[in-house]
């Protein structure tokens, strides 16, 4: 009998495949450990994770937390030679944050902006070392920078110099394209609302960060640069020859990183804001060079301007697309305007924008809350049990799932899904049910909960101010705005954007006295 006769081998590929199929998911969904989190195997063995956050972006997960969220409070996912587990519940997203010393952000680090910064070998040994000191050790230059970072952001002096910094910078943006459209130098019947937006923040920015001699201000076509750069962050992560698989991320980054470093070996970082100032000297001590130098504060570039403008971004279009929310957002903010006493100038205070303008602030929390599905990720440094129930193994990673916690009607209610910011008007009120401080997570939490975020409200909660006072916007042709879904097929490494542009025409806001000058300042005297 000819061996190939029978059976024939067509079925024994098909058996030995389905064999297969069964042995490797079973031992792929098996736990390591039997308080490991539940496990959810993938359709396709070991890589079939993967292959789906790599196919469908944040949507994937988001969608697997979602359908297990009211069963456990934290799941394994197998993917090769390694779990994750996700955290879909506050109260166990705060006990992760708790645990620091074990599941800990910062070994990744260095490898993270080693990938996206493209730093060197020498300058990546540097910043490995004493990431997370013990008391009376010596302290890394990540520990130094973030220690001071934290500090000159948090609440103090400083934070309200910067403030002021921005903002009129922000202002003076504003009012250039105000007269190039009373002067009809531009014709703004249609204009892409977020081109508008990361226009004026990038350059406002770049100039209250890195003074009048910043990179951005001497050559504009690094404009596009930046937000090239932007676009191709999750190439450039995966590191796949990337001068190839994301050319015009990395030529961005490359020729934004040769502006600075010619910037900086220049001298001109002694014009800087005092914070640039600062990450330059640290760098120097820690035996940065100048150029090395360029990557690091091309990170803190990128940090103040991409989620500041596309949250500023949905909150506009939100306001404008409402007129009743708008007409509220408007009195809001004009009941805090005052008139000089001739009559000369108007004068807003940033303070009271924070504590008197309730909705503006509702409308700000519920378009972050909309809009980011990032995760927050550590990695655990030992064997671990969490919260005295769950395994989690060394070596693996564990995420907080943001975009399904915002997502969960049982925090937020059963019209999680719409725009509206009375949700949270009704907690500052104390009449829903209190939310969970980490239910919240656009600024991340616990160790990495973003240094930058009293500054990124006062930021955005001015700009709003500024154009809600002085701009009428429309849809395009004058009609309703319509409010385009968010493109959650990414994988989320900031706020989400918008599937399609948000087209709209914008003009001087009729009545509005356009000659008097608007003064912006901290608090009222
Ligand atoms: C709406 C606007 C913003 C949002 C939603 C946001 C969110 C975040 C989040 C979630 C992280 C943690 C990242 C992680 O886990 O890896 C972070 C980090 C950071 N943010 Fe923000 N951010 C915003 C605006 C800003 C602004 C305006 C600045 C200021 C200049 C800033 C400075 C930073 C810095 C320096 C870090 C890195 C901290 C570190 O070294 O660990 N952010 N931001
Ligand atoms: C931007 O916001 C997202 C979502 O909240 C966050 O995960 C991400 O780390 C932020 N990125 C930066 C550079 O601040
Ligand atoms: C899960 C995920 O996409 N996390 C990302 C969140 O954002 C940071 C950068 O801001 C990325 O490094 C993470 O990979």
């Amino acid at each position: 009998m000819a061996l190939e006769s029978w059976p024939p081998s067509a079925t024994w590929a098909v058996v030995a495949l389905i064999t297969l199929y069964i042995a490797a998911r079973h031992l792929s969904s098996r736990k390591q450990d039997p308080r490991e989190p539940p496990v959810v195997p993938s359709t396709v063995p070991y890589i079939g994770h993967l292959l789906g956050m790599a196919l469908y972006g944040g949507r994937y997960l988001k969608e697997i937390g979602i359908r297990h969220r009211e069963t456990t409070p934290i799941f394994t996912l197998p993917v090769p030679n390694s779990r994750i587990y996700i955290v879909t519940d506050p109260s166990l997203a705060a006990a992760v944050q708790r645990a620091s010393k074990v599941l800990s952000f910062t070994p990744i680090i260095p490898e993270v902006t080693e990938r996206i910064l493209g730093l060197d070998k020498a300058t990546v040994e540097i910043a490995r070392k004493n990431l997370d000191p013990a008391p009376g050790d010596e302290k890394g230059f990540l520990f130094d920078i973030q220690q001071m970072v934290y500090d000159w952001l948090g609440p103090g002096d400083y934070l309200g110099v910067l403030t002021a910094a921005a903002a009129n910078q922000l202002k003076a943006e504003v009012a250039d394209y105000i007269g190039a459209l009373r002067t009809g130098k531009v014709d703004a019947k249609s204009v892409d609302l977020l081109e508008w937006v990361r226009h004026c923040v990038t350059v406002a920015t770049a100039q209250y960060l890195y003074g009048p001699e910043n990179p951005i201000a001497k050559d504009p076509t690094l404009e596009k640069a930046f937000w090239d750069f932007d676009h191709g962050l999750g190439m450039l992560l995966m590191n796949i020859v990337p001068s190839i698989t994301a050319s015009s991320a990395y030529s961005g980054r490359e020729r934004l990183v040769a502006a600075l470093a010619d910037y900086l070996e220049a001298g001109h970082y002694k014009t800087a804001s005092k914070i640039v100032q600062e990450r330059v000297a640290i760098a120097l001590q820690h035996g940065w060079t100048l150029r090395a130098t360029a990557r690091s504060e091309l990170s803190f570039l990128f940090a103040g301007i991409v989620n500041l403008t596309t949250s500023t971004f949905w909150i506009l279009l939100q306001v404008f697309a409402d007129p009743e929310l708008l007409q509220t957002v408007r009195s809001e903010v004009e009941a805090v305007l005052t008139t000089e006493d001739d009559g000369s100038a108007q004068t807003l205070a940033l303070e009271d924008l924070k504590n008197k303008c309730p909705v503006l602030h509702a409308v700000y929390r519920e378009c972050l809350r909309l809009n980011s599905d990032n995760n927050s990720v550590r990695v655990v440094k030992e064997d671990t049990i969490l919260s005295e129930r769950w395994f989690l193994a060394k070596d693996c990673v564990v995420q907080i799932a943001g975009g399904v916690i915002h997502a969960d009607s049982s925090i937020w209610g059963s019209d999680v899904d719409t725009f509206d910011p009375k949700r949270f008007l009704a907690e500052v009120k104390g009449k829903e049910r209190q939310v969970h401080p980490a239910a919240f997570r656009a600024f991340g939490g616990g160790k990495t909960l973003c240094p930058g975020r009293h500054f990124a409200m006062n930021e955005i909660l001015s700009f709003v101010a500024l154009v809600v006072l002085q701009f009428d916007i429309t849809g395009a042709n004058g009609g309703r705005i319509e409010v385009p879904r968010k493109n959650d097929a990414v994988l989320p490494v900031h706020i989400l954007e918008p599937l399609v542009p948000a087209i709209v025409s914008m003009r001087p806001r009729e009545g509005w006295d356009g000659g008097r000058d608007l003064r912006l300042v901290l608090k009222r005297s």
